[in-house]
């Protein structure tokens, strides 16, 4: 796949990413490996995979893209449940990102989603190279009995994750404030709830702080 992001005409830079100055945030290239229907197609080289979970339809493939100054290397959609895969992007040959399918939908069929969590709690346990789990929370909506069951996994597995909420640009402010003191009570004291909305970019600088915290270990 052609898919290098220098100034190609779906580079889409975010206003509030022209100050970049890590290394690490300097998106030279993101391309699509591979949509895996199972561990057999996992990647098994030692790069570091940094994931991104929550329930369907929360903006994790959009989170991506804004993450990678990119409109559409990851595929979004209005229709919840679009993500049924586990799939790879290799970002500047150095790190992985890995979109997982987003669970909690009820229009996709129960055996469908039965099928996710086997399949989600299997890639975090059998991870080796997993850095962080970044876990997504629509900033409108109150956790869900697999969002707790997601973070109970990340507990017992012993991997670190970085609470975000999506979407900031739908709430007020006091809103806001209501739903990140509920996230944060949910996770331990060291870990920041950060805010963020794909749309304007907000927060995207800030994830990349931390997310650095973890590729440069
Ligand atoms: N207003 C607003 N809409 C957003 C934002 N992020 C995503 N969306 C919209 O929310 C919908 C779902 O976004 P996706 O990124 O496809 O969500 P997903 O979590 O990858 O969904 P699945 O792959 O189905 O699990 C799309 O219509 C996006 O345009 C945001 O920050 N603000
Ligand atoms: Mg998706």
């Amino acid at each position: 796949m052609s898919d290098f992001c220098l100034l190609t005409s779906d580079f889409c830079l975010l206003p509030s990413e022209l100050h970049l100055s890590s290394d690490i945030m300097k998106i030279l290239s993101a391309e699509f490996v591979i949509s895996a229907v199972g561990p057999k197609q996992y990647p098994i080289d030692r790069r570091m995979q940094i994931a991104f979970a929550g329930r369907s339809n929360v903006g994790k493939s959009s989170v991506i893209n804004a993450l990678l100054h990119r409109k559409n290397l990851v595929k979004t959609s209005c229709t919840p449940g679009k993500t049924q895969l586990i799939n790879f992007f290799i970002i500047n040959d150095k790190f992985y990102f890995v979109d997982l399918p987003g669970y909690g939908y009820a229009r996709v069929p129960r055996a469908v989603t039965d099928a996710w969590a086997p399949m989600i709690e299997g890639y975090l346990r059998d991870t080796p190279q997993l850095g962080a789990v970044v876990v997504l929370f629509d900033v409108r909506r109150e956790p869900d009995e697999r969002d707790i069951r997601l973070i109970e996994w990340l507990r017992q597995y012993n991997i670190p994750a970085i609470p975000v909420l999506t979407k900031a640009d739908k709430l007020n402010s006091r809103e806001t404030q209501q739903t990140l003191n509920m996230i944060g009570a949910r996770f331990g004291p060291s870990d920041k709830v950060l805010l963020t909305s794909a749309k304007s970019g907000k927060g995207m600088n800030e994830l990349w702080g931390e997310l650095g915290k973890i590729l440069i270990k």
